[in-house]
């Protein structure tokens, strides 16, 4: 392994012996690390993650977000049962801050693993939609009275579609990897669709805090009842509108297909996943939407989608710098699921709109 995390381990506040740790989840951005400790003669897991410090620049204004988040979320969760499973726990380093910065200039944390509960990748029936949509519902409206001050832009422009397209244009002038001619049908598509790219950015929409990253393998849904019982990866974490966390639970949870699903005829919106999605979301975030915003849900999941796609291509253009690939292509690969999910939005766009009425 490229770290030693018995080492890094060290370095936090953590009771017993560590005994191993392996690489954990799918994530494109973070180096993740579950580890197991013997406590009491019990095995006990925490997740370890390295910050990619590459796309977070600040990661020390990152984890306060981090800290002042899980903090307002625990207090307002207090009573519940099994609290530790219900939000992130950050647990601290030896020194008290809320990560540690290794001899390499790597910045890592430490959470409480949450047990009995998984993430998924691709969603399997209506009512994991729903339940992931509530527990995305629910963190928007548990951190509607966060008190001030405003969080940290971790990744500042993150949804801004515009300035995704100018990237994509960028890129596309300096062809960098002679890549351009490998893409040409995703790239008249991506061009063809400018005209939408600023629509939810002119629309005066309220800021809020949002989670900007709720693909459905950011929520743990609980083993037992099914729940959407923790809302994971934080990083992202900042002012934003509802509708780009909206937007990415359309993207990551209405198609049956992988994100780097090569045969394009499993692609698809299914629409019995996406009414299981509004009326998730709707049961927490209902109380606080505007009649505006609502009026954007469908809109939402076809723009972010593009917005990912937009990103996957312009990554695949400039030789894969961002998101983590696993084969040659991946970015294209992603970038085409994307599109097609696009497309299939458009062809049922109305009959979600008029759906979203009804609610
Ligand atoms: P990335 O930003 O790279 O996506 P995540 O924070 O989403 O990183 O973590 C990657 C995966 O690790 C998640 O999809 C989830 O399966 C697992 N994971 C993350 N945090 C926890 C946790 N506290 N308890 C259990 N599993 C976790
Ligand atoms: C990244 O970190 P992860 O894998 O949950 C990315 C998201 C993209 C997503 C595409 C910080 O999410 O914005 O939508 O990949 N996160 C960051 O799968 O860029
Ligand atoms: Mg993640």
């Amino acid at each position: 392994m490229k770290y030693n995390l018995q080492t890094i381990s060290s370095q936090f506040q953590i009771a017993g012996e560590f005994l191993t740790a392996q690489p954990y989840g799918s994530g494109h951005i973070n180096d993740t690390f579950a580890a197991t400790y013997r406590q009491n003669g019990r095995e006990v897991r925490y997740i370890f993650q390295r910050i990619n410090h590459v796309v977070f620049k600040n990661p020390v204004a990152l984890m306060e977000n981090v800290q002042r988040v899980t903090a307002h979320l625990r207090a307002k969760l207090a009573g519940q049962p099994d609290i530790d499973r219900r939000t992130l726990t950050v647990i601290p380093a030896r020194d008290g801050l809320a990560y540690h910065r290794d001899d390499a200039g790597n910045y890592w944390r430490v959470y409480i693993f949450i047990e009995k509960a998984k993430t998924y990748d691709t969603v399997e029936s209506p009512a994991q939609a729903f339940a992931a949509a509530q527990a995305f519902g629910r963190f928007q409206k548990l951190l509607t009275d966060l008190p001030a001050p405003r969080l940290h832009d971790t990744i500042p422009d993150f949804h801004n579609t515009p300035k995704r397209f100018a990237a994509l244009e960028r890129a596309l002038a300096a062809d960098a990897h002679n890549r351009a001619h490998l893409a040409k049908a995703e790239i008249a598509f991506a061009l063809a669709h400018k005209p939408m790219t600023s629509v939810l950015i002119d629309a005066g929409l309220p800021e809020r805090i949002t989670h900007n990253d709720t693909k459905f393998n950011n929520v743990m849904l609980d083993d037992a009842t099914g729940d959407g019982i923790c809302v994971i990866d934080l990083d992202t974490v900042m002012p934003g509108l509802a509708l780009y966390d909206f937007g990415d639970q359309v993207r990551t949870t209405t198609s049956p297909a992988k994100e780097d699903e090569r045969d394009l005829s499993k692609v698809g919106l299914q629409f019995s996943m996406f009414e299981a999605l509004v009326r998730g979301y709707l049961s927490e975030a209902g109380e606080f939407l505007t009649p505006a915003e609502r009026g954007y849900l469908a809109f939402s999941g076809k723009l972010i989608t593009f917005t990912i796609g937009l990103r996957f291509l312009t990554d695949f253009l400039s030789g894969d710098v961002y998101f983590k690939i696993h084969r040659e292509g991946h970015n294209l690969d992603r970038c085409r699921t994307q599109l097609r999910l696009v497309e299939s939005i458009e062809q049922q766009e109305d009959r979600m709109n008029k759906l979203v009425a009804t609610i």
